[in-house]
């Protein structure tokens, strides 16, 4: 199971998070070993039929992170911007969110609506994210879910416009993160990993899924 809950058996009530950070609900060890090692498997399949590519900028410079998604629509970058797009880059469909994840989505949220993409971010040892809103989803009613496999990764959290302070908190394989209401449109990304941190994948590494309801 992967409720690392006490009360995880008796309640339809929503999980309590173990840490909020400016609104950012953060769920530690809401996987345990064997599910994130499933969930690793599954991902390998996913990325079999659509591989994890670099998507370059708007201003030409490739990311670092790497990226692939699963479900009816998936995240990609070119010249032309950041967009939502029916296909991968190489032409092929989107494969099926898998079922592990959409369970996470509905364990963790209690919401009927599936996403629409489960974006996948690998992080190799030198890759971080700068700080960003996510915004090209419809409707920011909906939460996005993250989870983070692998090495530990250092989560930045800024404010709902560019500047002013940030807070920080490493993120491990088996947390869960959840931003919703007004954290839903908060500045955040990713300063580096720590590399050897977690045994989880043998080439080492963080894996990040996000989960969104795009239109
Ligand atoms: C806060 N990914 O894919 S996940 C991204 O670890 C992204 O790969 C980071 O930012 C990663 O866009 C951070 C946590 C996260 C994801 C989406 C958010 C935090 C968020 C959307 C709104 C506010
Ligand atoms: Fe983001």
């Amino acid at each position: 199971m992967s409720k690392n809950r006490v009360n995880s058996v008796d309640s339809a009530d929503p999980a309590a998070p173990d840490l909020t950070l400016r609104g950012v609900q953060v769920f530690r060890g809401w996987l345990d070993a064997a599910d994130q090692a499933a969930l690793v498997e599954d991902l390998r399949n996913v990325a079999q039929a659509a591989p994890l590519f670099s998507p370059m900028t708007p201003y030409g410079k490739p990311m670092r992170v790497r990226m692939t998604s699963a479900g009816r629509k998936g995240w990609v970058s070119d010249r032309r911007g950041y967009r939502y797009a029916d296909r991968h880059p190489g032409g092929g469909d989107w494969p099926p969110i898998p079922k592990r994840v959409l369970d996470i989505w509905h364990g963790i949220t209690g919401l009927d609506r599936m996403p629409d993409c489960c974006l996948i971010n690998y992080y190799d040892a030198g890759a971080r994210m700068g700080l960003h809103q996510d915004r090209d989803e419809a409707d920011f009613a909906w939460p996005v879910v993250s989870v983070s496999l692998g090495d530990d990764g250092l989560f930045r959290v800024g404010n709902l416009t560019r500047g002013g302070t940030t807070e920080s908190l490493w993120l491990s394989s088996g947390d869960v993160v959840v931003m919703g209401g007004a954290a839903r449109l908060i500045y955040h990304g990713i300063d580096r990993i720590r590399p050897g941190s977690s045994t989880l994948l043998p080439q080492g590494g963080r894996i990040n899924l996000t989960l969104r309801v795009v239109d």
